[in-house]
């Protein structure tokens, strides 16, 4: 498969049992190793962790212990032939976390986001990987009344800091979303990400990951949020996916919402050379209706489309489009484009 430099990553939790806020789950569970195992069928090159997708019972574990736990799954990886992309400290599930983490009311509840934060530092390493992912889940409030923004801000980059401090190398991707599970999170965009990157002690090592659905339920663009933050360097991870219009988070196969908008966010990234700067991760879904021996078929789609659609970004006529940015022809435009992605294969 012509991949065109391209590697593309999933993660473990994007071959799932189908479970949703109203229903228990409808597809048998896979193993980890037989999820690790369909990632190069799949095409792909990588996986993007949680701190404990990495090691499961990291709470009953010494940080040595989990040391250990980490070094085993990264040799499984490398017999697999797979690189880890990323690993994120997962603060959503934890009694501690009910009321965010970073940001929570509560003194106990914070030093835990932060003791668990330098954890999953120490397992990134051990996974020879410099990025932490920052999806920052419950940081935000369901009550207005519940927390104070500029106190949470501060705690936001102190918690940030801390890690930078931690490690000299790690570098911090900033994932915002809008909402869910809180109803209005503190970082719902890509410019709030940056905004709080750069008010860290070092903000050369902030920077953020672009999620297409994410985006969507903010009411933004995906591709201008991917180019906002390519335009500034910053764009360290994309999460692509798809969206079908301001609901629950829905992690659609990538471009099956949005065909022309999947287009316009792989064209974005084309241009910027984005292959040279990072993985292309997947965040998608199966369809709760897939059953289990199928649940493998998003996964492959999106990729599919991803390619396809660099094929099309590079064989449009650069030329013609030019000609009709020059003469404000944007109708004409619209239709050269149109044309294109309905062309023939
Ligand atoms: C959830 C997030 C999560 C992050 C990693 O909406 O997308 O999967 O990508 O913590
Ligand atoms: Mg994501």
């Amino acid at each position: 498969m012509e991949k065109y430099g391209y590697r593309f990553s999933f993660g473990p939790w994007n071959i799932h049992e189908g479970a949703d806020p109203f229903g228990p789950p409808v597809r048998a569970g896979w193993t980890f190793a037989d999820k690790l195992s369909a990632y190069k069928n799949l095409g792909y090159d990588a996986v993007q962790f949680h701190d404990d997708d990495v090691v499961p019972d990291m709470a009953e574990l010494t940080p040595q212990q989990i040391r250990w736990a980490a070094q085993e799954m990264h040799k499984k990886l490398n017999a697999a032939g797979l690189a880890t992309d990323f690993v994120a400290p997962r603060l959503w599930e934890h009694p501690l976390t009910i009321d965010g983490a970073y940001t929570a009311n509560d003194a106990t509840a914070r030093q835990y986001a932060w003791d668990r934060s330098k954890i999953c530092i120490d397992i990134a390493r051990e996974m020879h990987s410099d990025l932490i992912v920052l999806w920052l889940a419950r940081e935000g409030t369901y009550l207005r009344e519940a927390k104070d923004v500029p106190q949470a801000m501060e705690r936001l980059i102190a918690a940030v800091n801390m890690m930078l401090s931690y490690d000299p190398d790690i570098r911090i991707a900033i994932e915002p979303k809008p909402n869910e599970p809180v109803d209005l999170a503190y970082i719902p965009t890509i410019g709030h990400a940056l905004a709080l990157g750069a008010q860290t002690q070092d903000p050369s090592r902030v920077g953020v990951v672009m999620e297409s659905a994410h985006a969507v339920l903010a009411g933004l663009d995906p591709a201008d949020e991917i180019g906002f933050a390519l335009a500034f360097g910053k764009l360290w991870n994309v999460h692509l996916n798809d969206q079908n219009g301001l609901k629950y988070d829905q992690d659609r196969s990538f471009g099956s919402v949005n065909l022309r908008g999947a287009f316009n966010q792989v064209r974005v990234l084309e241009e910027n050379k984005y292959a040279e700067i990072g993985f292309v991760g997947m965040d998608v879904k199966a369809l709760r209706t897939q059953p289990a021996d199928l649940a493998t078929k998003h996964l492959r789609n999106s990729l599919d489309v991803f390619l396809r659609l660099v094929g099309l970004v590079r064989s449009l006529d650069k030329k013609r489009v030019n000609d009709l940015l020059a003469a404000r022809d944007y109708e004409e435009l619209d239709w050269l484009i149109l044309n294109h992605l309905l062309r023939d294969a």
